[in-house]
């Protein structure tokens, strides 16, 4: 039974995640659970899991220490540590499946960065709105959505550091005048990220950028035929 254990816990410890490429030389990767400690990065996204099996990990390696200290090996704590083995064995298959799963790791196409689950490309060059969609169509995307203050933040921010310059978000009232809807279909709801006194273009102004300059990046309306620089988002 000790012979057993001592396995499990040492296969508990180097069961760290690591990304591997497919068998099939594909682009997408995924998940292993790999008897080597700390192969490759990024990790993977399993702070939970392994959170409990350290918990189990910590119990077993007491009882062992107890056991080890017991020459004559009581019933009841061989019974008790059977069952936290047990519970040891059932957490790492848990994890095993998880890392497995493509849902365990989000992964993002070349050139995208992940934030809070969706992947972003900011553009290096400059288009018309339209041109832009349909650039971000083509990649599987969209133009960006953003519907938090978090994601305001963390686009502007990315933006102030880099092309410092207007940039396309996925926000229009083509179809209907002063009905501000995303790029995924959904409506705008609540106030929006405006700058002062905007929207104010009427049906001359119908796109909406992050604005360079006295507005600090927060939102304006202008003729779509502009070419500014934009995001693509593609969820993760
Ligand atoms: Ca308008
Ligand atoms: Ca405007």
């Amino acid at each position: 039974m000790l012979l057993v254990c001592l396995v499990l816990v040492v296969f508990a410890i180097g069961c760290q995640g690591r990304r591997a490429v497919p068998d099939d030389g594909g682009s997408e990767e995924k998940c292993v659970c790999n008897p080597v400690v700390n192969v490759g990065s990024p990790p993977c996204n399993y702070d939970g899991h392994m959170a409990d099996l350290q918990t189990v990990l910590i119990a077993q390696q007491a009882h062992i220490t107890r056991l080890q200290n017991n020459s004559k090996g009581s019933e009841s704590l061989l019974a008790e540590q059977k069952k936290i083995t047990d519970s040891l064995k059932e957490r790492v298959e848990q994890l095993e499946e998880r890392i497995m799963s493509k849902d365990a790791v989000i992964t993002c196409p070349a050139r995208y960065e992940l934030f809070k689950g969706t992947c972003y490309r900011f553009s290096t060059d400059q288009k018309p709105f339209n041109e832009s969609q349909h650039t971000c169509n083509e990649e599987g995307g969209r133009l960006a959505t953003v519907k938090t203050n978090e994601t305001h933040n963390f686009l502007t921010n990315h933006v102030r550091a880099t092309t410092k310059a207007h940039t396309w978000i996925g926000l229009s009232d083509v179809e209907t005048e002063g009905l501000w809807v995303w790029d995924d279909g959904t409506v705008l709801v609540g106030d929006g990220i405006w700058g002062t006194n905007e929207p104010n273009g009427g049906t001359r102004e119908n796109c909406v950028h992050f604005y360079h300059g006295v507005y600090n990046y927060r939102w304006n309306d202008v003729p779509c035929a502009r070419s500014y620089f934009y995001i693509c988002e593609i969820q993760g």
